[in-house]
């Protein structure tokens, strides 16, 4: 088989880098370690800035998202007893929409299938050949049988345990990594959200998230340990420590209800350098992850695919190479904006173990400075809305 781009994964940066191509001519084969049905079933973010939203009604995906999603002007932060409402519209003039990642997803497929885009699911022991050659292919399995992909471009959507990255070879490879020293348990329930905005609380007990997909589903975190398990609490557990954890207004009015979906994820920084390695691109997870506070994981890889899709429509389009030669370089400039704001805003709400007085007078004083500066408010609200493509 043949194709101009192979794009390892079906995540949401492989599907709409392959929609963004395909629209324009451009022939994408995706492959994709598991069944479609697993890939809806991941429950994962749900705050898309609004370069991800445009970019999905640039990909004939907007419909849906522009009926059912729900666009945010602000947020709360709360610490303790202080409040501070971060008024998005205000400092920014843009908002972000609530809808879910499953969601994009599932519209992704649904486009990808309309146009008949080639998309293998269940490959396994796929290897990527010949990345620094004129040459490249890819080769996988399917039932026992191996196939093998030449192509023009391989691209890496493969999310953080995929294979594209480790193709690029250790002595060229740069990695920078941060493992924070928790977790975060998240819910979802169907029951009416707490508020009508996002709550980003921190209290004694530690870190706490209310969010939401739609009127009658909520998404709740809280920090838990490093090695704790879905397992071990029960639903009470899960909105007993809640409420201790969110500002007391708010924890009144709680409704609770089963939780539909439970689990744990752990919170890191990584960048792996370069993107690109040959005729190698690395797009989303695959690159770089950031711990969740800040939403920004889903809408940094959407930037990846922006600067990738524009490279590559340039280079069929005009045989021009100024956009890929200038990928990696681009989109590392952005994600590490990303990862110092995600970072920031960890480190600002979460309960350290072995945390000192000191570090509590800084998140302190970090928080008074938010309060009273209308500066730092902007700041907190670029950041969250998402910097410039
Ligand atoms: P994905 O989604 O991991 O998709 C990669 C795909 O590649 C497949 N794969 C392979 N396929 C073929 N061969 C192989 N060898 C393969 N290895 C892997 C996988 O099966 C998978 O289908 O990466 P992608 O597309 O780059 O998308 C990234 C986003 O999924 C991720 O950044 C976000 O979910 C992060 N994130 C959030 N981001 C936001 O922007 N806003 C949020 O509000 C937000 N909340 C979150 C999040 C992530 C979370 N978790 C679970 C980590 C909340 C949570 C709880
Ligand atoms: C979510 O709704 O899943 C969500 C929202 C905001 C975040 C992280 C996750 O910062």
């Amino acid at each position: 088989m043949r194709t101009q781009v192979a794009i390892i994964g079906g995540g949401p940066s492989g599907l709409l880098l392959g929609q963004l191509l395909h629209q324009r001519g451009i022939a994408t084969v995706t492959l994709e370690r598991k069944t479609k049905a697993y890939v809806l079933g991941r429950i994962r973010a749900g705050v898309l800035e609004a370069g991800l939203v445009d970019q999905l009604r640039a990909a004939g995906v907007g419909d849906r998202l522009d009926a059912e999603g729900f666009v945010h002007d602000g947020t709360v932060i709360s610490y303790g007893d202080t409040q501070i409402r971060v008024d998005f519209a205000k400092h920014t003039n843009a908002s972000v929409t609530v809808y879910g990642q499953t969601e994009v997803t599932r519209d992704l497929y649904a486009a990808r299938e309309a146009m008949q885009a080639e998309m293998v699911f269940n490959v396994q022991n796929v290897q990527i050949n010949g990345a620094d050659s004129e040459a490249p292919s890819v080769s996988y399995m399917v039932d026992g049988q191996e196939h093998r992909i030449a192509c023009d471009y391989v691209v890496g959507c493969d999310g953080f345990h995929g294979i594209s990255r480790k193709t690029i070879p250790d002595a060229i490879r740069r990695e920078y990594e941060k493992i924070y020293p928790f977790g975060w348990l998240g819910i979802l329930s169907e029951t009416p959200p707490v508020h009508e905005e996002l709550i980003y609380a921190s209290s004694e007990a530690g870190f706490a998230l209310c969010s939401m997909r739609n009127e009658n589903l909520s998404r709740y975190y809280i920090q838990c340990a490093l090695d704790d398990s879905p397992d071990r609490w029960t639903d009470d557990a899960f909105w007993a420590a809640l409420r201790e954890r969110i500002p007391q207004e708010y924890a009144a009015r709680l409704v609770t209800g089963p939780s539909i979906e439970k689990s744990v994820v752990p919170l890191r920084s990584f960048v792996s350098e370069p993107m690109r390695w040959g005729r190698l691109f690395l797009c989303g997870d695959a690159a770089h992850i950031v711990p969740p506070t800040g939403a920004k994981g889903l809408n940094t890889a959407a930037s990846d695919v922006h600067y990738l899709s524009q490279g590559l429509i340039q280079l069929y389009d005009t045989g021009e190479t100024q956009g890929i030669d200038t990928y990696s370089q681009k989109a590392l400039a952005r994600v590490w904006k990303a990862e110092r704001f995600s970072w920031w805003m960890t480190s600002l709400l979460h309960h350290f173990p072995g945390q000192t007085d000191f570090d509590l007078r800084m998140q302190q004083a970090e928080v008074d400075f938010l309060q009273s500066n209308t500066h730092a408010q902007a700041v907190l609200a670029q950041n969250y809305v998402g910097l410039p493509y």
